[in-house]
């Protein structure tokens, strides 16, 4: 890996920003990498990059990821990351692709630190680090890592790369979300220059079905509702479908975007069991043209994109049928009607659009 020098400090052009982070890395003996819960493709992208990144700038990091999906173990540097750590306090908290606090894996490690840091792309980033570098413009958190390790004078190479573009192939959905920007092709091509497999790549993680999800669309499908004159779908798998299926971590992907891609249908809601013992799900939706779920999930204590966006509910899967629920500041509680309620939010935005 070669590495160019860093534009010298207070030259015209710089961002003060930026310098800080490269400054905060360049001192930190102990450094930490985290990433959002059920971490996708991008958040283990960006982490494994930052890893990278870390190293060519002549230190070292703990990537700490409690659960690895599978479909992204070829990764450079799968084998170092770790599923907890014992250091007691780092000098730096790096938080990639995560909106919020509550949602970052590993947050202990991340309130303990001297520093912390937040790189993001979402457009409801609560700005918890003592440094946020937040683009909400940006198509995936790997591309903003692109321009940041350019700043940083190191050079992209065929591992980083292959880790950076695999956080923008999942987050574009394959290039074709319509944040995607003329530098995310250029980029692309520059990285096909250097050798990275952008085919070997979108086979493995947009293409490639594991049998147990394959097991799971089958059931999603079997069981998909279409409400509201046809705009909206609902969909759900249990604890006991995952146990069934022999579901390993991250063999749910995919399936909210299995309504969303119906003629008509504008918003998928997609919920999933996260503990039994707890009767806590994981709400998925995803929009396609005018609807922002990222505003209906935040009335929910979640958050998101304007297309793709998640929120936490609870209550029991019968209790998803019934008219009571309970809505506290940042969760669904109690007996709740999920699909009601979710319906009673984008009824007013469906309707909403309409009278516009
Ligand atoms: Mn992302």
């Amino acid at each position: 890996m070669t590495q160019k020098e860093p534009v010298p400090m207070g030259q015209k052009g710089r961002n003060m920003t930026l310098d800080t982070i490269l400054e905060e890395i360049k001192k930190a003996e102990k450094i930490v990498i985290l990433a959002h819960e059920t971490p996708d493709g991008d958040a283990i992208g960006s982490c494994l990059a930052m890893n990278l990144a870390v190293k060519a700038l002549g230190k070292s990091a703990d990537v700490v990821i409690k659960e690895f999906p599978r479909v992204f173990d070829f990764l450079p540097g799968r084998d170092e990351v770790k599923t907890e750590s014992n250091v007691e306090q780092y000098d730096l908290a790096i938080a990639l692709d995560c909106a919020d606090l509550k949602r970052l894996v590993g947050k202990e490690y991340f309130e303990e630190a001297k520093q912390t840091i937040v790189i993001d792309h979402h457009g409801s980033n609560k700005m918890f680090g003592d440094i946020n570098f937040v683009n909400p413009v940006a198509p995936a958190c790997c591309q903003i890592l692109i321009g940041m390790f350019e700043y940083f004078g190191i050079d992209i190479n065929k591992e980083l790369g292959t880790c950076i573009l695999t956080g923008i192939i999942t987050d574009t959905g394959g290039f074709k979300y319509p944040g995607v920007t003329a530098e995310t092709f250029e980029f692309t091509a520059e990285l096909l220059g250097k050798g990275v497999n952008v085919s070997d790549i979108y086979k493995r993680v947009l293409q490639t079905k594991t049998k147990a999800n394959f097991e799971l669309m089958k059931r999603t499908l079997n069981r998909m509702e279409i409400l509201e004159d046809g705009k909206v779908t609902f969909t759900y798998v249990t604890n006991q479908d995952l146990k069934e299926v022999n579901a390993g971590i991250g063999d749910h992907e995919g399936l909210v975007e299995l309504g969303r891609d119906i003629e008509g249908v504008e918003v998928s809601i997609f919920i999933r069991e996260k503990d039994e013992a707890e009767n806590t799900y994981k709400v998925s939706m995803r929009s396609n043209n005018y609807v922002n779920v990222s505003d209906v999930c935040l009335m929910f204590g979640g958050g998101g994109h304007q297309r793709a966006a998640g929120a936490t509910a609870q209550g029991t899967i019968e209790e998803v049928r019934d008219n009571e629920f309970v809505i506290t500041n940042t969760e669904v509680t109690g007996s709740i009607n999920i699909i009601k309620k979710f319906n009673w939010c984008i009824s007013i935005i469906l309707s909403n659009r309409e009278i516009k």
